[in-house]
């Protein structure tokens, strides 16, 4: 099968292309390399464009070359602290260029079995209900929530009106290999990692803690989350529907902080700050949906980090 991956050479995406190909089907990914790496895809077996979805030429090019039989819209200014000091650009990046995508799709690509579109857990903000069921309330508090929300309700609106066969993933707090840790707003479980590696390293590292580290997530790792990406893309029932990607299960910050020193027999200094502004408390999701389409998440928190952890020291 031929696929499409947007923003494949970040975090999920060159995951998520690694497992297709290892599976025999033929991959390009387009990718600005804003926040991914090429290093991040194997490029003899991928085909790799280097290039930003906003560009429309481009995107015209890249739908008549190829007839796609799967899409998988992945590229976004992933960062919700980004898209605040830069909200213009991230709705560029975040629903303009998707919106054009689609319309291409519909023009273009007449046999696609399915689009998937990456949205997050972001666009149920504060609304403290737990656990977010798919119906729950929307309550959008950043610009990167109200263009993951509106993206939705596009790909939704193809499917629906014109046709386009066409589904919704919200992930939750995804981790594993190839997180970028570089900035603050990265996922945290990339940024202790780093902290970690810098102390084997012989460094001084410092983890931050904003608050006092009760403040729970619904951790999924990587490989859960491609489970999940393949159930949706190939199955018949979830077409125009949207799916929660979690583990069900809340873990607090300072448990993943434990997890971390007895793996490493090591005790990370933490510096234990004021919250950050818009902090979220307790998140974590209902997964039945998923679940329906037989998901069955695989790693428990210990499991999934000591995997992450694992592959990270082999890579040193
Ligand atoms: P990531 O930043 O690693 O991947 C996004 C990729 O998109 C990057 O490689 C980046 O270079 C690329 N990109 C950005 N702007 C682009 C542009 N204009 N043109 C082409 N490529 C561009 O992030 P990720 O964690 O892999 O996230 C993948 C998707 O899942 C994103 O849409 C993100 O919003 C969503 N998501 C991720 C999480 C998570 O926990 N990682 C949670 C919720 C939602
Ligand atoms: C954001 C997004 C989510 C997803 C995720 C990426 C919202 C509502 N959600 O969630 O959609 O994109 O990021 O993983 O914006 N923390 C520290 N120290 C650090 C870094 C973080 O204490 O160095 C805390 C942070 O304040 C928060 C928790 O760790 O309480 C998780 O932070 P995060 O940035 O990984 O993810 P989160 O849930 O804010």
């Amino acid at each position: 099968m031929k696929y499409l991956i947007t923003g494949g050479a970040g975090f999920i995406g060159s995951s998520l292309a690694k497992k297709l190909v290892d599976n025999g089907h033929e991959v390009t990914v387009i990718d600005d390399l804003s926040m991914g790496k090429k290093e991040n895809l194997d490029t003899e077996k991928v085909y790799f464009i280097k290039g930003d979805i906003r560009d429309n030429e481009l995107m015209e090019q890249v739908f008549e070359k190829t007839q796609f039989d799967y899409v998988f819209l992945l590229a976004a200014i992933a960062s919700v602290a980004d898209s605040i000091q830069r909200p213009i650009e991230t709705h560029e990046v975040n629903l303009d260029a998707n919106l054009n995508i689609l319309k291409l799709i519909k023009e273009k690509q007449n046999d696609i079995k399915r689009v998937v579109f990456a949205s997050s857990a972001a666009v149920y903000g504060d609304e403290p209900t737990l656990p977010k069921k798919e119906n729950s309330q929307i309550k959008p508090l950043s610009p990167y929530a109200i263009d993951k929300f509106a993206s939705e309700q596009f790909v939704l609106l193809y499917n629906n009106l014109y046709g386009v066969p066409a589904s919704v993933v919200r992930f939750f707090n995804v981790y594993g290999m190839n997180q970028n840790p570089e900035s603050p707003y990265s996922g945290v479980l990339s940024i202790i990692t780093d902290k970690f590696k810098q102390k084997l390293a012989g460094k001084d590292a410092v983890f931050n803690v904003y608050g006092d580290g009760n403040q729970e997530r619904d951790f999924v790792f990587i490989e859960d989350v491609i489970q999940a990406l393949m159930l949706v893309s190939e199955s018949e029932s979830s077409r125009g529907n949207v799916y929660n990607v979690g583990t069900g299960i809340a873990t607090s910050l300072n448990r993943i902080i434990e997890i971390y020193n007895d793996y490493f027999k090591i005790s990370m200094k933490l510096n234990y700050l004021p919250s950050r502004d818009g902090d979220i408390r307790y998140s974590y999701a209902d997964i039945s949906s998923l679940q329906n389409l037989g998901y069955v998440p695989i790693y428990s928190i210990v499991k999934g980090i000591h995997s992450y952890l694992k592959k990270e020291l082999e890579n040193l």
